[in-house]
C-alpha cells in the first residue's frame, strides 16, 4: 500500500512542490483546500492532477477531523497559514486563529482520530506530524547564525502566532509521545512564489521594466538580510524530517545570509539593467517592527538528516529572473497562469 500524506496549504508554494515530491516518491497525496470557489483550485486540479483534494479550513475543527478520516494519513504536514508577514499586523487577530491556532486543531483532528488521550499515548503507526515553523520566530536575533536552541524574539503577529504552533507541537509530543516535528524554515523562494513577497514582486518588476511594461519598482527595507534559498530543495527536508527514526525539530536554510539591496542588485544584473535608475524607496512599504537579519546554521540538518541545498542564491535570483521574463514575454497573469507550474 501507499504511504499516504495529507497536505494543508496545498495551494501555496510549497504544497505545490511538497505535492511533486511525495508522489514522485510513491505516496497518495491529499490536499486541503478551503473556500467554496477558491480560486486557486482549478490551477491546483489542472497542474496536480494526481492529487485529491478535501475541503477544510484550519478555522474549523470538525473540517480538520472529517478530513483526517477521510483521507486516512499516514503523514499530515501543515503548511496552511496567513504568511505574509505584513498583513498580520493588518488582521493579527485572524492570524493568530489561522497561522497560531489552526495549528492546535491540525493537532487534535489527528489526536482524536487517533483515539489518544493523556491515558492512552500515541500508538504505534501513528500517523506522523509536520508544522511548518519559521524563522520569524528568531525575529531580534540573539545570536547569528540561528540554531535549533536559539531562543526566540518574534517581531510581527505572524512570528508570534508561528510561535505558539511550535511550542505546542513541541507539547503534543511531550505529552501524548505523537511524532509530531517542527521546521524551522528559513525563507524559500522559487517562481511560484506569491507576487507580494519581495524576491517575486523584485522579479515580476524586473521582467515589467526590462519589456518596457513599467519604469520604477518601490521597495521598502533595503538593509534587511535574508537566508534565502530554494523552495524545491526545502520540502525535501520536510519530508525527511517525518521519515526520520525520531521526532526532532530542524533548522533549514543554506546559511549564506544577503541583504534586500543585494537581491536587488542582482536580479537587475540578471536582466541587464541598472537598479539605480529603477528602484524607488518607499518609506511606507516598512514594517512596524523589522526582523533585520536573518541566517541559518542547517547543521543539525546536514549531519542528522543528510540535507543539503542545491540552488545557489545567484541562481536561484536568475531563475526567478527568466522564469518571469517568459510568463510577461507571453502575456500571462502571473496569478492566475503561471507557465512555471507542473
Ligand atoms: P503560501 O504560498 O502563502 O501558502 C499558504 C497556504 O495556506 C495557501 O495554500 C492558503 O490557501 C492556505 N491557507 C490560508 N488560510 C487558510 C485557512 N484558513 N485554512 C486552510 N488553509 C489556509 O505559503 P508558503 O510559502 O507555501 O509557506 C508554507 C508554510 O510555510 C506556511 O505556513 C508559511 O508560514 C511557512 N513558512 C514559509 C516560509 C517561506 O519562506 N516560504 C518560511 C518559513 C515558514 P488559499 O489558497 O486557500 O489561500
Ligand atoms: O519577502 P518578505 O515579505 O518575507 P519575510 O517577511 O521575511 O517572510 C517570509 O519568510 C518567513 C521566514 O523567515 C516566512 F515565515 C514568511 O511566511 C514569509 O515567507 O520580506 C523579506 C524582507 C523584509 O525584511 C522586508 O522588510 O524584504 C523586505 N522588503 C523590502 N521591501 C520588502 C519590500 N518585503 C516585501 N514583501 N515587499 C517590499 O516591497
Amino acid at each position: 500500500m501507499a504511504r499516504r500524506a495529507l497536505i494543508t496549504g496545498i495551494t501555496g508554494q510549497d504544497g505545490s512542490y511538497l505535492a511533486e515530491h511525495l508522489l514522485r516518491e510513491g505516496y497518495e497525496v491529499w490536499g486541503l483546500v478551503r473556500g467554496q470557489a477558491n480560486p486557486r483550485v482549478p490551477r491546483v486540479r489542472r497542474l496536480l492532477q494526481d492529487v485529491r483534494l478535501v475541503r477544510g479550513d484550519l478555522l474549523d475543527q470538525g473540517s480538520l477531523i472529517s478530513a483526517v478520516e477521510k483521507a486516512q494519513p499516514d503523514e499530515v504536514y501543515n503548511l496552511g497559514a496567513i504568511s505574509f508577514v505584513p498583513m498580520s499586523w493588518e488582521q493579527a487577530e485572524l492570524t493568530g486563529e489561522v497561522t497560531g491556532m489552526g495549528v492546535l486543531r491540525v493537532l487534535e483532528a489527528i489526536r482524536v482520530c487517533s483515539g489518544i488521550t493523556a491515558a492512552r499515548r500515541s500508538p504505534a503507526g501513528q500517523i506522523r506530524f509536520y508544522q511548518a515553523s519559521s524563522s520569524e520566530m528568531f525575529g531580534q536575533v540573539r545570536e547569528t547564525p540561528q540554531t535549533e536552541r536559539t531562543p526566540f524574539h518574534p517581531r510581527s503577529p505572524y512570528g508570534v502566532a508561528k510561535a505558539y504552533g511550535h511550542f505546542l507541537t513541541q507539547n503534543y509530543r511531550e505529552s501524548y509521545g505523537m511524532f509530531a516535528v517542527s521546521g524551522i524554515l528559513f525563507n524559500h523562494e522559487s517562481p511560484r512564489r506569491g507576487a507580494e513577497f519581495v524576491t517575486r514582486k523584485v522579479s515580476l518588476g524586473v521582467a515589467r521594466i526590462k519589456l518596457g511594461m513599467a519604469s520604477e519598482l518601490r521597495l521598502g527595507n533595503l538593509e534587511a538580510r535574508r537566508d534565502w534559498g530554494f523552495a524545491g530543495d526545502f520540502v525535501r527536508a520536510m519530508h525527511l524530517m517525518l521519515s526520520a527514526a525520531e521526532p526532532e525539530d530542524y533548522v533549514i536554510g543554506t546559511g549564506r545570509t544577503h541583504s534586500v539591496r543585494e537581491l536587488v542588485e542582482a536580479a537587475f544584473g540578471a536582466a541587464g539593467l541598472d537598479w539605480e535608475r529603477h528602484v524607488v524607496c518607499d518609506s511606507s512599504l516598512h514594517r512596524p517592527a523589522e526582523v533585520d537579519l536573518l541566517c541559518a546554521d542547517p547543521k543539525k540538518a546536514r549531519t542528522q538528516l543528510g540535507w543539503e541545498p542545491t540552488v545557489s542564491f545567484e541562481d536561484l535570483v536568475a531563475m526567478m529572473v527568466e522564469a518571469d521574463l517568459r510568463l510577461l514575454a507571453d502575456g500571462r497573469d502571473p496569478e492566475q497562469d503561471n507557465p512555471s507550474w507542473p
